[in-house]
This record gives C-alpha cells, sequence and structure tokens, in this order.
C-alpha cells in the first residue's frame, strides 16, 4: 500500500480507538510514564526506535506515538499454560522498567494471573467478568504449551478443575486477537519434546481462529510490545512467514545481523569454551551456535533493555525461537554437522562453509534467504499444522 494512504487509514483507525474508554479511568499511559520518570523526548525516542523495529518509515513516528498512548484502550487478557513463566517474567522483572514493560504492566492489568492478586474461585470469576466486559475487545496472550493428554490431569487450572485447553478455547472465543507468546504456546516448547508424555499442543491446534506465534523461550519484550503497537495501528495480521511469526521480527537469521558474523566470515571460530579466541570474541559456530538456522532479532534488540543477549554473553544460540528446537537443534553445544533441519533453512547449513570462508559464504547466505523467502511465500500458515 502506498504510504500516504496507509498513513491516512492508520490515523483515522486511531481516531476510532481513542474513542473507547480507558482501562483505567484514573490513569493514562502518559501519566504513567511521567511518574516513572521518563521524558517526553525518551518516550519519542523509543517511539522512533519501534518504528523502526516494524519497518515503518521515519514519517509513521508521531502515530506510532499516538498508538503507544493508545495502549490504555486495550485489555490483554494473559493466560498461563505449561511453561515455565519465563516469557512474563522477562517482561515484569527487570529493575528498571522500561516503555515495554511499563506498558505491558499496564495494559496487562485486567487478567494476567503470574501479577494478580486473586486467587481460587475469585480469579475465575475475574476471567469470565473480563471476557464478557471487554466481549471482542481485549487482544489475549497465551504462554505456554497446551497439553491435550489421554488424561485430563496434566494441566488443571483454579477451582473449577478446568483443563488448560477449556480456558484457552473459552478466552479465544471472544478475543479480537491472538497471540502465542513464547516457544511452548507457538510450537508446544520443551514440554512437547520427545516424547512429550503431555501431549502438548501449540496455541493454533486448538482454536480456528487467527494465531500469531511470538517465539522464544523466552521472547523479548520489544517483539511482545511490538506486536500489540502494530496491531493497534493496523488492525490487521501482519506479514507471517511460514510458521506464523511476524517478519518484522522473525524475518531474519541471528546470524544475519551477529557481532561476532565477522570472524564466521574471516574463518577464526572458539574451538571450545573459554579458550584464548573465547576471550577475543570469535565466532561460537563450532561450539554449537544454531544462529545460522535461526529466524529472530535477538542479534539487533538484545535483552534487557537492549543491554545484552546470549551470543554477547558467550554462549551460542540455541535456536529458540524454532519449532521442536529441544529435540532438533541439540546438542547445544555441538555443531550440528550435516545434519538437515525441518527449518526454515530446509538443511542449507552453514556447516559446508565454516571452514571455507569467502565467496562460499556469500552464496550460502543468499541461498538461506531466498529459501526462508520462497517457504514464506508459498506455505500457509496452516499447512504447519
Ligand atoms: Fe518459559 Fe514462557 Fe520458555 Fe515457554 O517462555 S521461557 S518455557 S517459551 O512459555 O515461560
Ligand atoms: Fe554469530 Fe553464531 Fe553466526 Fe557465529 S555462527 S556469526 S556466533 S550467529
Ligand atoms: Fe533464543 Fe538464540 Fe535469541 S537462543 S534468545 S533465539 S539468540
Amino acid at each position: 500500500m502506498e504510504h500516504a494512504k496507509m498513513y491516512e487509514d492508520v490515523s483515522r483507525r486511531l481516531e476510532e480507538i481513542s474513542k473507547f474508554p480507558k482501562i483505567n479511568e484514573n490513569k493514562s499511559i502518559k501519566s504513567l510514564l511521567s511518574e516513572n520518570g521518563i521524558s517526553r523526548r525518551d518516550f519519542m525516542k523509543w517511539v522512533a526506535g519501534m518504528t523502526a523495529m516494524l519497518s515503518l518509515p521515519p514519517t509513521f513516528t508521531p502515530l506510532m506515538a499516538k498508538a503507544a498512548e493508545l495502549t490504555d484502550r486495550i485489555p490483554v487478557v494473559w493466560l498461563h499454560m505449561a511453561e515455565c513463566t519465563g516469557c512474563s517474567e522477562s517482561l515484569l522483572r527487570t529493575s528498571t522498567p522500561d516503555i515495554a514493560t511499563l506498558i505491558f504492566d499496564y495494559i496487562s492489568l485486567e487478567y494476567h494471573e503470574t501479577v494478580m492478586a486473586a486467587a481460587g474461585w475469585q480469579a475465575e470469576e475475574n476471567m469470565e467478568d473480563a471476557i464478557k466486559k471487554y466481549k471482542g475487545k481485549y487482544i489475549l496472550m497465551v504462554e505456554g504449551g497446551i497439553p491435550a493428554g489421554q488424561s485430563d490431569f496434566y494441566l488443571t487450572i483454579g477451582a473449577h478443575g478446568h483443563k488448560g485447553e477449556h480456558n484457552a478455547k473459552r478466552a479465544a472465543e471472544d478475543a479480537m486477537a491472538i497471540f502465542a507468546i513464547g516457544t511452548c504456546s507457538s510450537f508446544g516448547g520443551v514440554q512437547a519434546a520427545a516424547p512429550n508424555p503431555t501431549n502438548a499442543k501449540p496455541l493454533s491446534a486448538i482454536t480456528s481462529k487467527p494465531v500469531i506465534n511470538v517465539p522464544g523461550c523466552p521472547p523479548s519484550e520489544v517483539n511482545i510490545v511490538g506486536n500489540v503497537l502494530n496491531f493497534i495501528l493496523f488492525g490487521t495480521l501482519p506479514a507471517l512467514d511460514a510458521y506464523n511469526r511476524p517478519k518484522w521480527a522473525y524475518g531474519l537469521r541471528i546470524h544475519d545481523l551477529c557481532e561476532r558474523r565477522g570472524h564466521f566470515d574471516a574463518g577464526e571460530f572458539v574451538q571450545e569454551y573459554g579458550d584464548e579466541y573465547a576471550k577475543q570474541g570469535f565466532c561460537l559456530y563450532k561450539v554449537g551456535c544454531k544462529g545460522p538456522y535461526t529466524f529472530n532479532n535477538c542479534s539487533r534488540e538484545r535483552f534487557n533493555q537492549h543491554t545484552s543477549w546470549p551470543i554477547q554473553a558467550g554462549h551460542g544460540c540455541i535456536g529458540c525461537s524454532e519449532p521442536d528446537f529441544w529435540d532438533k537443534m541439540g546438542p547445544f553445544e555441538e555443531p550440528v554437522g550435516d545434519r538437515l533441519f525441518e527449518t526454515a533453512m530446509d538443511g542449507f547449513g552453514a556447516d559446508k562453509t565454516a571452514d571455507t570462508v569467502g565467496i562460499a559464504v556469500l552464496a550460502a547466505t543468499g541461498v538461506a534467504v531466498a529459501a526462508h523467502a520462497s517457504i514464506a511465500a508459498f506455505k500457509k500458515p496452516k499447512d504447519e499444522e
């Protein structure tokens, strides 16, 4: 779509959303940010970063600012299934909450099982109330794989002892948009690893509504909040890859923008953890880095207010945002050799080029990106199931 037309459509949409009632009458995102010492200047800097992250032109920055301020009209219902709560923890437990965390904290107040005060009957009532009050107007975020084992007892929740699957289906029915947060909810994750004793499934397997996957174990806070902003701006599904991941976040491999990439191309590898080359920050490919097979933006966005990420900290990427990573990416500290992957790279690994640098590397990279692009173009998301 032409930018001017898109700008107009988005402005109109934001105008509509600004008529929605606020989640909390006494607070707005604006007041929340100033209470937390975040200046307008810091906010606009953050907004400009989010605009670039979503691959929008800089002229969209004022619209993005408005969208961020309007997050206080969009309630979130956040459910937990089978998982470690790492997705919530990574967002909520930062020592100095940044803008993404504050916004998220605010919009998830409506119903978030980790942070709400209610328990037992009261908690169940709160969920039912939120679903009724905001019917068709809330974003559902689900963290965790959904056990669908032969027995009902793999995941029972709350005073009625409902199955997790029951609650997820119920909340999905009336949601305006659905996000599977984390690899567990997107693909099953660790608990779906062989032999998958609880028959854990991705969220997309239990609802016929579209589910946007935001994988990563955990995903970064910017990817979570970026999806909310994208939804507020456009109200439609973003461009998705073969695994229903938004392309603005998962369109490139970790390897494509890795700070150690120069060492990979120069054939400079850490041979074992703690060696001289590790101290020099050489490439971690030979100690198992799965960055060449993994589509995510950690190398660009990092974690904890952009301070660091696995490879910067000295360990290879373990491929945590890919389907079945637990079974397919292991052993995590060994290279994959010539094993074929069912990732978007479909077997075009970097393995053959790790020792033969130069033109071969460039060719392999071209192949990888092309392979990803063509899968994304030809496979419809539902074909993956
Ligand atoms: Fe944990 Fe979330 Fe991993 Fe899963 O993250 S960080 S096991 S993706 O569902 O809590
Ligand atoms: Fe970075 Fe890993 Fe690629 Fe090396 S193999 S450049 S450490 S992503
Ligand atoms: Fe996961 Fe690799 Fe990023 S392990 S957090 S996708 S660097």
